[in-house]
């Protein structure tokens, strides 16, 4: 079994409430739900995690390095910004993608620019809230034996 963890940041707990154009109109409860069944069907063990505190999102990349075989995450504005998380996710040894919900090279310059990348094995941006779907399959191809 897969052990996977996402990680979603700021804000990302406002899901459906405002935004719909750019994010749409599911809550974060329903695209954990969708990841929870998926990862059910797909022998995979899940955590999910949101924060909007940057040492929280650090504190839960450095604890997952003993404990997950790969990790998800969508860092919200701290993409952006944060050399913190890019830290974090550079000492882990297990693969790492990058999700976004919108694609951030279609919207602001400001969004152009992800620290994250330079961690990541993979990006997965602009498919809406079906990225998350997406990424654990993604991570369960990276984790084939
Ligand atoms: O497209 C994405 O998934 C983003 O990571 C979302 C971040 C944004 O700062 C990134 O540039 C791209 C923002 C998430 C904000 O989510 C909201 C949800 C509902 C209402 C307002 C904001």
């Amino acid at each position: 079994m897969n052990k996977i963890i996402i990680l979603n940041g700021p804000n990302l707990n406002l899901l459906g409430e405002r935004e719909k154009n750019q994010y749409g109109d599911f809550t974060l409860k329903d695209v954990e739900k969708n990841c929870t069944d998926y990862a059910a069907k797909n022998n995979i063990k899940l955590t999910l995690f949101q924060s909007n505190v940057e040492g929280e999102l650090v504190n839960e990349i450095q604890n997952s390095r003993n404990n997950h075989d790969g990790l998800i995450i969508n860092a919200g504005g701290y993409t952006h910004t944060s050399v913190a998380i890019h830290d974090a996710l550079k000492i882990l040894k297990i693969p790492i993608i990058e999700l976004h919900i919108s694609n951030i090279y279609n919207r602001e310059d400001f969004r152009h620019k992800s620290l994250i990348s330079k961690a990541a094995k993979g990006v997965i941006c602009g498919f809406g809230i079906n990225g998350y779907i997406m990424s654990l399959k993604a991570m369960n191809k990276f984790l084939e034996k």
